[in-house]
């Protein structure tokens, strides 16, 4: 089973710049042949590359320190030094960079929303009219290659002995997380039935039981519709008082932070049926706001049980202006509204966020960070064959 690590600490170099150079041309019968220290390469850079194929921090979890070459030093007869090679960081998408000590964010990979990968709407499409596809950056530059004595000569010092030494590189400590990015995240009660809808949407096979907390941690899986694929993320169940610890807490909640939609599953076999929403609104609130008013669909599950009988309609009176489906996994009744309605959500809301993106590149305001905090510890990837 591959651990998937959502969290790493790494501390990044950038390769010092290669010294300047002092010697001087020797010619038979010349003294002193005249300055020809050559320039000291630069320092490798510190890159990071964003590959659709990764999606874990796990490689950053062997090694923890990574240093670009050095610039090799300047030689005689106005030779320069080789520069350094760069050193590339491979992320996933989703990757958010942030200073060790501080927790600022220093750079944030997650415009790229889509696990999907290439050929989402939007993304791609943009990222290749700015020219910045986000997929290579440079963090921290090389030094500097220090210039060698040939650049020192004068008319008054003709032999000057003096080069100038190669800028040091930098180096940072950095705290690299990953968000799982989801286009419909699911949230419930313990036992609603997130799982099983997963399961019967995609090819991911959760843990799916009868009682509660069965899911420990988030699954993806994918759901294809109309010829593109959709994200949804089952997260372990949310219970009353969930943001002050109680269950599984709500630091699951950050996997979801950037889905395009919520849908909010609830057990309508349950006697507890109908404090769910509001109980499972009050929650992400507390996490976030954001999360709140997001864009979303209420789910009543479990339709084929008796218990059920008359809840579906008694919902959508008791919560007008909310957009209600009924479904049972069993009997399969209203899935394939769900599909379609889960595949308007997300075509909706990229339309959206592309217009609005485009809005604020017109007041140059686009600013891709976001601080959405939480911690979140390792976990089990169920889906290995990812
Ligand atoms: N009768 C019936 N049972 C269902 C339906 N969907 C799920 N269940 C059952 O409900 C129980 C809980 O399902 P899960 O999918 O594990 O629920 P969950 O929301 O993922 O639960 P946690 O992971 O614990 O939060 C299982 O026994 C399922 O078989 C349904 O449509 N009809
Ligand atoms: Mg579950």
């Amino acid at each position: 089973m591959i651990k998937f690590a959502d969290e790493a600490t790494i501390i990044v170099s950038s390769g010092n710049g290669g010294d300047g150079c002092i010697a001087f041309r020797r010619e038979k019968y010349v003294p002193m042949g005249g300055p020809a220290g050559g320039d000291g390469g630069r320092g490798g850079d510190v890159v990071f590359e964003v590959r659709r194929n990764l999606r874990t921090l796990v490689h950053l979890r062997f090694q923890q320190t990574f240093k670009a070459q050095n610039g090799m030093a300047g030689m005689g007869k106005n030779r320069y030094g080789r520069d350094g090679e760069d050193f590339v960081i491979a992320v996933p998408p989703g990757t958010v960079i942030r200073d060790f000590d501080s927790g600022e964010v220093i750079k944030d990979f997650g415009v790229e929303r889509g696990i999907a990968g290439a050929g989402r709407i939007g993304g791609a499409k943009k990222a290749a009219r700015d020219g910045d596809s986000l997929t290579r950056w440079t963090f921290l530059s090389g030094g500097k290659g220090g210039k060698g004595n040939s650049h020192y000569a004068t008319s008054v010092n003709q032999a000057p002995r003096i080069s100038q030494p190669g800028k040091p590189g930098k180096t940072a400590k950095l705290r690299i997380e990953l968000q799982l990015i989801g286009d419909i995240g699911f949230v419930g009660f313990p036992n609603a039935g997130k799982s099983s809808l997963l399961d019967s949407f995609t090819n991911a096979r959760p843990k799916i039981a009868p009682y509660p907390f069965t899911t420990k941690i988030p699954n993806l899986g994918m759901l294809h519709i109309h010829d593109r694929d959709i994200v949804l993320a089952d997260i372990p169940g949310i219970i009353e008082g969930a943001h002050e610890g109680a269950g599984l807490g709500i630091r699951f909640l950050k996997h979801i932070s950037r889905t395009a939609a919520l849908a909010f599953l609830i057990d309508l076999s349950d006697d507890n049926w109908k404090e769910a929403f509001p109980v499972l609104v009050e929650e992400l609130s507390s996490f976030s706001p954001t999360l709140a008013e997001k864009r979303r669909v209420i789910i009543g599950t479990k339709l084929d049980l008796p218990e059920a009988e008359g809840r579906l309609s008694e919902l959508s009176s008791v919560l007008p202006g909310e957009k209600i489906v009924g479904i049972s996994v069993f009997s399969g009744a209203g899935l394939d509204e769900l599909k379609e309605l889960f595949h308007s959500m997300v075509v909706e809301a990229e339309r959206l966020e592309a217009e609005s993106r485009d809005e604020e590149d017109l007041f140059g305001l686009a600013d891709p960070s976001t601080d959405i905090g939480g911690d979140i510890e390792f976990a089990e990837d169920s889906d290995a064959d990812s």
